[in-house]
């Protein structure tokens, strides 16, 4: 199905505001969304999926009008606070309709962070009072229609409504592309990064390219990767964890290496890791204003700088580079600093069709770690 006769039935059932953060299985279906540039749909991409809900709840009080909300099944623990209690029949009844796209479906082989989720998803929506229609590559436009009709109902009686959506559903139709304006590739910031500060720190690496970029560079130069910690999933989790590893033990060397959708989604992360200040902790965001990995769509904060939030909260320390020369001159300094520093590194939206994933089970990547954290 073409996911722009998909966006035709939903405007057709008086959806006229979607919101969301995107999904690598819903790239077709962000791709259409981008292409409508705003005609149809009013559009925005939120930090993270609980406040898609927020905005679809405000949206609802102010016109009456359900939004359609967007996640990938990641998003569902995000999803789950604002829906159990605000958007309940039991709370406030604030209808919306979600769509969901759906990782680690079980029986498809799929990345470890997503099994557990995947094999949960349909639970989480049944525990949650969110009846859901699984959409796939077989569905007709005639079964879309009935799907919505049915949907239609459960929002006219102030529910919420669900449609997964598998792997594939929708046709490659015209890619939504646009530059950032940067020339620095991220795997090559990325290996200057490893150059600087492999040999005598620990690595935390946010969800997506930037860790399976991390898993390569580092094997291509050192031969291994067991000082990097690759937060798979939890998207915006990453600083936290560098944090719980460099308050334990402050003679360590920590270095987070963040995304800039990821910091979005869990801003909050700043202000504490400010109020903290670990001196042996060093945050790299790497900011190509997208979700790059899962097909590149422009965040809720793009074109914007992310050290001047981190000044703000009260970093010591903060660098804002755009090319290879000025990261690396940023990473010496921030040695001598040893005080709590950001560097963000601006770089361009390109990545490898070849990319590969990690060949270890995720437990195992943790446990070399683990033991790599032992012997500095
Ligand atoms: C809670 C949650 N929502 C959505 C996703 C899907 N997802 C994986 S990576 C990614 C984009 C990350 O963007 P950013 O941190 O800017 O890094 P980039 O991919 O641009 O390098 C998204 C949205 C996820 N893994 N978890």
């Amino acid at each position: 199905m073409k996911a722009s006769v998909f966006l035709r039935e939903i405007k057709n059932m008086g959806i006229s505001t979607i919101t969301g953060v995107p999904d690598s299985t819903l790239k077709q279906f962000c791709d259409a969304v981008q292409a409508d540039g705003g005609k149809e749909f009013k559009h925005y991409v939120t930090p993270n999926e609980g406040a898609a809900v927020g905005l679809a709840t405000g949206e609802y009080l102010a016109t009456k009008h359900p939004c359609l909300v967007y996640l990938q099944n990641s998003g569902l623990g995000n999803i789950i606070n604002p829906l159990a209690s605000i958007a309940n029949r039991e709370v406030y009844g604030i209808p919306m309709l979600f769509v969901i796209g759906w990782r680690g479906e079980p029986g498809k082989k799929d990345e470890p962070q997503h099994v557990f989720q995947g094999k949960v998803t349909c639970e989480l929506l049944e525990v949650m009072d969110v009846p859901y229609s699984v959409i796939d590559d077989g569905t007709t436009e005639t079964q879309i229609k009935e799907i919505l009709e049915k949907a239609h109902e459960h929002l006219e009686e102030n529910r919420q409504y669900a449609i997964i959506v598998k792997k594939g559903t929708f046709e490659k139709e015209r890619a939504f592309v646009w530059e950032n304006g940067y020339d620095l590739v991220r795997e090559q910031a990325l290996k200057i990064i490893l150059e600087k500060v492999y040999r005598d720190s620990h690595i935390v690496s946010t969800t997506g390219k930037i860790s399976r970029e991390l898993y390569e560079q580092s094997d291509a130069l050192y031969g291994n990767h067991d000082r990097i910690f690759m937060t798979v999933g939890g998207m915006g989790h990453a600083s936290m964890i560098a944090y719980g590893i460099a308050q334990a033990d402050a003679a360590r060397k920590i270095v987070c290496v963040d995304g800039d959708g990821a910091v979005l989604m869990h801003m909050g992360a700043l202000a504490f890791l400010a109020k903290q200040s670990p001196k042996n902790l060093l945050h790299i965001v790497i900011n190509n204003a997208a979700h790059e990995s899962v097909g590149a769509m422009p965040t809720g904060y793009s074109g914007q700088s992310y050290v001047d939030i981190a000044k703000a909260c009260g970093y010591k320390a903060v660098y804002s580079v755009t090319s290879a020369e000025q990261l690396r001159r940023a990473l010496e300094e921030a040695d001598t600093v040893r005080e709590l520093t950001m560097i963000e590194v601006m770089v361009s939206l390109t990545s490898r069709e070849d990319l590969g994933r990690p060949k270890e089970s995720a437990a195992e990547n943790g446990q070399n770690f683990m033991k790599k954290l032992q012997e500095i």
